[in-house]
């Protein structure tokens, strides 16, 4: 069933609560102060089921707001998540303060649609209502109220006249309203928190997106406290499930109501961010005073405020009608996303003096914007690059724009989900579409824009070039000492080495990565004292050199000399048995063939026996001997060794 949210806006007294009980039958004015004062105070809410021309039923649910200039805080706490506004004017008053205030919030809130309703029609004659309706549609022109798309209806909530018209008005324009995203990331702003004899803690709120079903666990903020749904209510009745533009009472299971407030968000588990510094388009009203660099306002954006201070990217202070790029930064954290509209007031005396839309609720800090501009070609400055690449309607360019502005750093998947609030499958089309038309890469969770993809592949050679021209005599570099040097997350790291690979620009083999083609290279002079180390213990069999002695012979200084002796080791030409006790493979590979030799005649020797089969003295026969060991040729059993 189509469900619609209507609320109420304007002045004290000019028949808001009871043009809501005349349609509806419901008291909105549940609280006892209020009945006793006979003005509202807080929100109070009412729905409504009407038969459109098809005879399909239209839900409407109602939140009525008060009209006092001292509760406005509380009208803008219920106004956040309505689809229809019903802008209430008296006919015997006219235009007054609070239609003003609560016609601009309306409009600085982007409330798609209204009407504009004239009460207390039986206080006036014909001619005084002619002229009051000229005065309201000049009022209105121009808005999303203005007279030629939006309808102006006279009504009288004690004689009933005019609510037939209001109620075939209501159901003409739910009709084109469209329906909201139920595929979106799930968001509730509680409106009210009580308790109920027999359920427990109870919130209520419009869904102001995704679904919420029976036993649902969702997160609230800003506690971050998980809690479960035990029971859902849709406009007053027991429900399965709520879904986006619906009345919603939850009964919840996991916290104390003591812990629960207006103001706060149920959020889906999946939506972890929270917001303490937001970039935004802001527009000043034409009737309040100019707004000063670092001003302090009062930020509402749905049931929740806070304080904020607003830093404007560019001048120093916004003029009245004027609408421009800033930063709120908050005094409390807030569960924000890009799209929500906010209000501004004034921090004192509290009036609403702007308001505007939400782009950025997860702006990167001064040091990340001057990482990312230092890898850019042709950037401008920071403040001119952003917010305003985010400032346009097309998700595909937002989209595109947050994977550009972190550079070679790029974003994950969960974090783009959390930056959008986009559901996942959304954010899996742009993946895969962008990466069809090349103009992200992915790698692994990981997306990077293949601009900087590229930069990153040119980094790594560059690295790996640069590692070879300092370490010549090292045929490789350890990965891991690439990503290092490279500050890049793993994947696009590992992404790029794979990338250079298929091109043939490097080889890798494990750990190691190297250019291709790369062989160690060495002069001359090296290359001779290299081949004289290796000839030095290859000739001499089992019975080497000391090493140091080797070493000390060659032509070249001792720190080249001890790399060319690295080099060799872990090519394996020769191995080390001991501190100064280097033996040639070769001569090693021989004495093996020589033990299974030796095994035909007897499987065991013992120190004597193979000293006198290698020709070698005690000093050199022990450390042979645990060599052979530890390689599993022989096996030590008391003073003798078995040949495995
Ligand atoms: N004569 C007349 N009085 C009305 C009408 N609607 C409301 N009132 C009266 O105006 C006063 C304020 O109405 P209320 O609905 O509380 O105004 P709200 O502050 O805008 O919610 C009450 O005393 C109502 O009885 C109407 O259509 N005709
Ligand atoms: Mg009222």
């Amino acid at each position: 069933m189509k469900s619609v949210i209507v609320g109420t806006a304007g002045h004290i007294d000019h028949g808001k609560t009871a043009l809501v009980k005349a349609l509806t039958g419901i008291d909105a004015d549940r609280l006892a102060e209020e009945k006793r004062r006979g003005i509202t105070i807080d929100l109070g809410f009412a729905h409504l089921e009407l038969a459109s021309p098809s005879g399909e039923p239209i839900r409407f649910g109602f939140v009525d707001v008060p009209g006092h200039e001292r509760f406005v805080r509380n009208m803008l706490a219920g106004v956040g998540g309505i689809d229809l506004v019903l802008l209430v004017i008296a006919t015997d008053e006219g235009i007054k303060p609070q239609t003003r205030e609560h016609f601009e919030i309306c409009r600085l809130l982007r409330i798609p649609r209204g009407i504009t309703v004239l009460t207390k029609s039986d206080t006036v004659d014909r001619e005084t209502l002619e002229v009051v309706r000229l005065e309201v549609e000049d009022f209105v022109r121009g808005s999303f109220l203005d007279p030629t798309h939006s309808p102006m209806v006279a009504v009288s909530a004690l004689s009933g006249t005019g609510l037939d018209l209001l109620k075939e008005k209501l159901v003409e324009i739910a009709r084109i309203i469209p329906s909201r995203q139920t595929d979106a990331i799930t968001r509730l702003p509680i409106d009210r928190v009580f308790v109920m004899k027999g359920h427990g803690t109870v919130v209520t709120g419009t869904l102001i997106s995704g679904a919420i079903h029976k036993e649902d666990e969702l997160q609230l903020f800003p506690s971050r406290r998980r809690v479960r749904v035990r029971n859902v209510q849709v406009h007053g009745h027991a429900a399965e499930r709520a879904i986006a533009g619906e009345r919603t009472a939850l009964n919840l299971a996991g916290v104390e109501t003591a812990e629960l407030g207006r103001g706060m968000m149920l959020v889906a588990p999946e939506l972890v961010g929270m917001t303490t510094r937001a970039d935004v388009s802001l527009s000043l009203l034409d009737g309040a005073h100019g707004l000063k660099q670092r001003s302090r306002v009062h930020l509402h954006c749905y049931a929740a405020e806070t304080i904020a201070e607003v830093v404007l990217y560019e001048g120093s202070e916004l003029k009245p009608g004027e609408t421009a790029f800033a930063q709120l930064r908050l005094a409390d954290p807030l569960q924000l996303l890009p799209g929500d509209r906010f209000i501004i007031r004034r921090f004192s005396p509290v009036i609403t003096i702007g308001g505007g839309e939400l782009l950025d609720t997860t702006p990167l800090g001064r040091h990340e914007i001057r990482m990312a501009l230092a890898t850019m070609a042709n950037q401008p400055s920071a403040a001119s690059r952003l917010p305003s690449q985010l400032a346009t309607p097309d998700p595909g360019a937002i989209f595109l724009a947050r994977v550009q502005r972190r550079g070679i750093n790029g974003l994950t998947i969960s974090q783009m989900i959390a930056e959008t609030g986009w559901p996942p499958p959304r954010i899996d089309s742009l993946v895969q579409q962008f990466t069809a038309q090349k103009k992200i890469t992915r790698a692994g969770a990981v997306l990077c824009s293949a601009e900087h993809f590229d930069l990153i592949q040119q980094q790594a050679f560059r690295a790996i070039e640069d590692f070879h021209r300092r370490n010549p005599l090292v045929a490789a570099m350890p990965r891991e000492q690439l990503r290092e040097q490279l500050s890049t997350p793993a994947e696009l790291v590992d992404a790029a080495l794979q990338n250079l690979q298929s091109a043939q620009k490097i080889t890798t083999s494990g750990e190691q990565v190297r250019l291709a083609g790369h062989g160690v290279v060495m002069k001359d002079d090296e290359a001779a004292a290299k081949d004289r180390i290796e000839k030095a213990f290859a000739s001499a069999g089992l019975k080497v050199p000391l090493l140091k002695e080797v070493l000390a012979s060659l032509p070249v200084d001792r720190a080249r000399a001890q790399k060319l002796l690295t080099l060799l080791l872990r090519d394996r030409v020769l191995v080390k048995l001991g501190d100064d006790l280097v033996f040639h493979r070769a001569a090693l590979d021989q004495l093996r063939v020589a033990l299974q030799q030796q095994k035909q005649r007897s499987a065991k020797i013992d120190v004597g026996k193979f000293k006198e089969l290698t020709g070698v003295s005690r000093k050199y026969a022990i450390p042979l001997l645990e060599y052979l060991d530890r390689e599993r040729v022989t096996r030590r059993v008391g003073d003798e060794r078995v040949i495995l």
